[in-house]
């Protein structure tokens, strides 16, 4: 028999929508791997101080602007070929654009299920606010933030349109709290891909 395909989810949704939060709790209930592609790239840059092509794509990210897409693509991979077949992947902030969309189902596969996280633009300022007094990320600073805010603003609505056409999106009200969301996205889960 053949071996099962992997079911992957993606979540995308604005900075501070709670991809993170979410795509840990999905990774949680169904046994799936978790993948944050803007951890990755961070790693990355952490482990490669001294390269170039890595330390202008650390300029980039904090900045709050887009890494270039084919090294994006170049990580996944990488970290998908350590996941064996049979396991379920949960992706977290990717892809950020349609271009990107389609290089993934491109070079990678079709998605089983694209989770968008919709949340007030105010809300999401709110929780980075939050956030970077508490931990701080490179890209937590007011300009960056702005930059990423816009960024998604730009490329949310043609993404959402892309997965849409395709009858493989989901949206949901991330303007609650973190559990009330998750209630409806497991109950999503459960029905569409089990
Ligand atoms: N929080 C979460 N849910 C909440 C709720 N329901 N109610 C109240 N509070 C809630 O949540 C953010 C904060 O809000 C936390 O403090 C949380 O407790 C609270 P989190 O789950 O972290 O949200 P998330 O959407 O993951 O926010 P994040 O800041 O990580 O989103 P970004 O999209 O900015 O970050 P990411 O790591 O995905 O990308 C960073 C950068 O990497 C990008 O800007 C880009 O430069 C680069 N990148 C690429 O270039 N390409 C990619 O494909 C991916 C990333
Ligand atoms: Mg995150």
């Amino acid at each position: 028999p053949t071996r099962p395909r992997p079911k992957i989810i993606l979540v995308i949704g604005g900075p501070g929508s709670g991809k993170g939060t979410q795509s840990l709790k999905i990774a949680e209930r169904y046994g799936f791997k978790y993948i944050s592609v803007g951890e990755l790239l961070r790693k990355k840059i952490h482990s490669t101080s001294s390269n170039r092509k890595w330390s202008l794509i650390a300029k980039i990210i904090t900045t709050g602007e887009l890494a270039p897409q084919e090294t994006t693509i170049t990580e996944i991979k990488q970290k998908l070929m350590q996941i064996p077949d049979e396991e379920g992947i949960v992706i977290d902030g990717f892809p950020r654009d349609v271009a990107q969309a389609l290089s993934f189902e491109d070079q990678i596969c079709t998605p089983d299920l694209v989770v968008f996280l919709a949340c007030a633009n105010q809300r999401l300022k709110e929780r980075l606010l939050k956030r970077a007094e508490q931990q701080g990320r490179p890209d937590d600073n007011v300009k960056a933030t702005q930059r990423r805010l816009m960024n998604f603003k730009q490329n949310a609505a043609p993404l959402v349109k892309y997965f849409q056409e395709k009858g493989l999106i989901m949206t949901f009200d991330a303007d609650r709290d973190e559990d009330e969301v998750f209630y409806d996205i497991s109950m999503a889960v459960d029905n569409k891909l089990f």
